[in-house]
C-alpha cells in the first residue's frame, strides 16, 4: 500500500500548480495607465503622424490589441464596466452620475480583488470619473492633482467669465456654452513645464508613490494612475505642439454621418461644442486643423508622461516584477461623420480604444494581436497574470493566451452599448461585421450592420440590402442568445448629453 504523500512532496505539489506566485509578496505588481478619449492613433498603431515614442516603446515590450473596444463610449460607464469586469447590461449604468454601489452594492472589483488579497491599491488622477469613485476599491483614498486643467489664457477666461456672473448677479443652472469651465477656448499651447498642468503633476505623483513602492518590495501594488488628457480641452505644453506642422495634419476623408443610419443613433453630443471658442456651424478648415493639432499635441503630452513612469519602473528595478497596462476609456471622433470632439455612440470610431499590455518576460513581446478584445476582460487577465484566485463575478476573459501568442484569439465577438432619445443600442462587433441593435419600448427593432472588412469607419449602413437578409438574422439571434432585450428607462443625466 502506497502512503499518503506528506512534507515535502505536498509541497512540491503546490510549488508546481503555483510555480511562483506562493505568497503575496512574490506576486507581480500592477501599473494601470488610463488616458481619457484617446482614440487608437498611435504609432504603434500604425499612425504615420503622431508623435508616441514612449508608448510605441512600451509596445515593443507588450502586446498592442488592434481590436480592442470599450463597453460603453463614455468616461464613466465604461470605466465601471472595465473596473467591475462586468458589462453595462450588468452594473445598469449607462450614464455618468451614479456611482457603482447605487446599482451592486456588494459587488467586488477588479482594484477591490487585488486588495483583498493582500494588494496595496491605489487611484491617482481619474481612474473612476471624477466625483464618481468608489472608495471600496482602493487601499486608501483616491488621490487627486490640484494642479491647473487649463493654460494661463483658459484659467483668466474661466475667473474672467464667473466675476462678469457674479457682477450681473446671475446665478445659472445647467450647462451652457462659454459659461462656467466652457469659457476656455477648447485648445491651448501652454508656455511652461509639463508638471504645471494637472497630467504632469499626476505623473510627478505617481512617480514618488512608485520610488516609495520601490524600498518595499515585499508589499505588492495595483497603482492606477489617469491622465486627463487628451479630453477637450486639449491644453498641452508648447513643445508638444512643436511636434506638428498643422498644414500638413491630413483631415478627414468622410465628413459625412453614416449613410442609412437612423437619425437618433448619430446625433452629436454637447460638450466641445460648449467651448467659448468653437464657431457655432460648419467649422473653418484653419479651425478644424487647429483642434487637430491640439488633440495630437496633447497625446503626445500623454506619451512623455507614460515615458517617466516606465522609466521610473526601470530605474527602480520594479520593471522586472510589474506588468504594465495602457488604456484608453474609448474612441474618438475628429470630423469623420462630421463628429468634431465626440464619442458617445456604439459605432467602430467611438468604441474602439487603445490598449498595450506588457508582463515581464511574456512570450508574444512586441507582437500586435488582432484578437477581438473587450475592456470587461482586463479584471480576469490581470487576475490571472498576477495568480489570484478567479472571481466569478468577472464576466470577461483572460487575455493571456494572447500575450502569449498573437495569433491567438480569445472571443468572437466584442460588445458595447449606448443609450440615444430613449433607445437602447447594442453593438455587437466580429470579425468581419458591426451590427447594432436599437430597441425601445413600443417600438419596433431598428438595425444597422456594417461591413467592417470594406467599410472599416462604418461609412454604410447595409442592414436593408436583400444579399444581408441572413447574415442581420444569424447576428441578431447570436446577440440576443448572448444578452436578452432589458428594461430600459433613460436615466436623466443623459438627456442632456453630459460627458
Ligand atoms: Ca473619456
Amino acid at each position: 500500500m502506497k502512503t499518503p504523500p506528506t512534507g515535502p512532496l505536498v509541497f512540491m505539489l503546490v510549488f508546481a500548480l503555483h510555480p511562483v506566485l506562493s505568497s503575496a509578496a512574490d506576486r507581480p505588481n500592477v501599473l494601470f495607465i488610463a488616458s481619457d478619449d484617446m482614440r487608437p492613433q498611435l504609432g504603434c498603431y500604425g499612425d504615420p503622424t503622431v508623435k508616441s515614442p514612449n508608448l510605441d516603446a512600451l509596445a515593443q515590450r507588450g502586446m498592442v490589441f488592434e481590436r480592442s473596444f470599450v463597453q460603453q463610449a463614455l468616461c464613466s460607464p465604461s470605466r465601471i464596466s472595465m473596473l467591475s469586469g462586468r458589462y453595462p447590461a450588468t452594473t445598469g449604468i449607462f450614464e455618468i452620475g451614479r456611482t457603482l454601489r447605487t446599482t451592486m452594492p456588494d459587488i467586488t472589483t477588479l482594484p477591490q480583488h487585488f486588495k483583498n488579497h493582500g494588494y496595496h491599491t491605489r487611484s491617482l488622477g481619474k481612474i473612476y470619473h471624477v466625483g464618481i469613485d468608489d472608495v471600496a476599491s482602493w487601499t486608501i483614498p483616491a488621490w487627486h492633482s490640484q494642479a491647473p486643467r487649463n493654460g494661463p489664457i483658459g484659467r483668466a477666461a474661466i475667473a474672467a467669465q464667473r466675476r462678469d456672473d457674479e457682477a450681473k448677479g446671475i446665478r445659472r443652472k445647467g450647462r451652457e456654452k462659454g459659461v462656467g469651465t466652457y469659457a476656455s477656448p477648447a485648445f491651448e499651447s501652454v508656455d511652461g513645464g509639463d508638471d504645471e498642468l494637472l497630467d504632469g503633476d499626476c505623473a510627478v505623483n505617481a512617480i514618488a508613490q512608485l520610488r516609495e513602492h520601490a524600498k518595499n518590495p515585499s508589499q505588492p501594488f495595483f497603482l492606477a494612475v489617469g491622465f486627463a488628457n487628451p479630453h477637450v480641452p486639449w491644453v498641452a505644453p508648447k513643445k508638444y505642439w512643436d511636434l506638428y506642422d498643422r498644414a500638413k495634419l491630413p483631415l478627414a476623408a468622410n465628413e459625412f454621418l453614416p449613410r442609412g443610419a437612423p437619425a437618433f443613433a448619430t446625433t452629436h453630443a454637447q460638450d466641445f461644442p460648449s467651448y467659448a471658442n468653437v464657431p457655432d456651424g460648419e467649422m473653418p478648415e484653419a479651425f478644424k486643423r487647429e483642434c487637430l493639432h491640439g488633440y495630437l499635441a496633447a497625446i503626445s503630452y500623454v506619451d512623455a508622461l507614460v515615458g517617466r513612469l516606465i522609466a521610473t519602473l526601470d530605474e527602480t528595478g520594479l520593471a522586472q516584477n510589474t506588468v504594465i497596462v495602457f488604456w484608453s476609456d474609448h474612441g474618438y471622433y475628429m470630423g469623420e461623420h462630421t463628429w468634431w470632439g465626440m464619442k458617445h455612440n456604439n459605432y467602430e470610431g467611438a468604441t474602439r480604444n487603445c490598449l498595450i499590455i506588457a508582463a515581464p518576460r511574456m512570450k508574444g513581446a512586441g507582437g500586435v494581436s488582432r484578437s477581438l478584445v473587450q475592456s470587461v476582460d482586463l479584471a480576469p487577465t490581470l487576475t490571472e497574470l498576477c495568480g489570484l484566485p478567479a472571481h466569478a463575478g468577472f464576466q470577461g476573459r483572460s487575455l493571456k493566451p494572447a500575450l502569449e501568442n498573437p495569433a491567438a484569439s480569445v472571443n468572437d465577438a466584442a460588445f458595447s452599448w449606448y443609450p440615444k432619445e430613449g433607445w437602447l443600442g447594442i453593438g455587437m462587433r466580429t470579425a468581419t461585421w458591426r451590427y447594432v441593435e436599437w430597441t425601445k419600448p413600443g417600438q419596433a427593432t431598428v438595425r444597422e450592420l456594417y461591413d467592417v472588412v470594406r467599410d472599416a469607419q462604418n461609412d454604410e449602413n447595409v442592414a436593408d440590402r436583400p444579399e444581408n437578409a441572413n447574415v442581420l438574422a444569424a447576428l441578431s439571434q447570436r446577440l440576443r442568445e448572448r444578452f436578452p432585450v432589458q428594461e430600459f428607462k433613460e436615466p436623466s443625466a443623459v438627456k442632456g448629453g453630459k460627458r
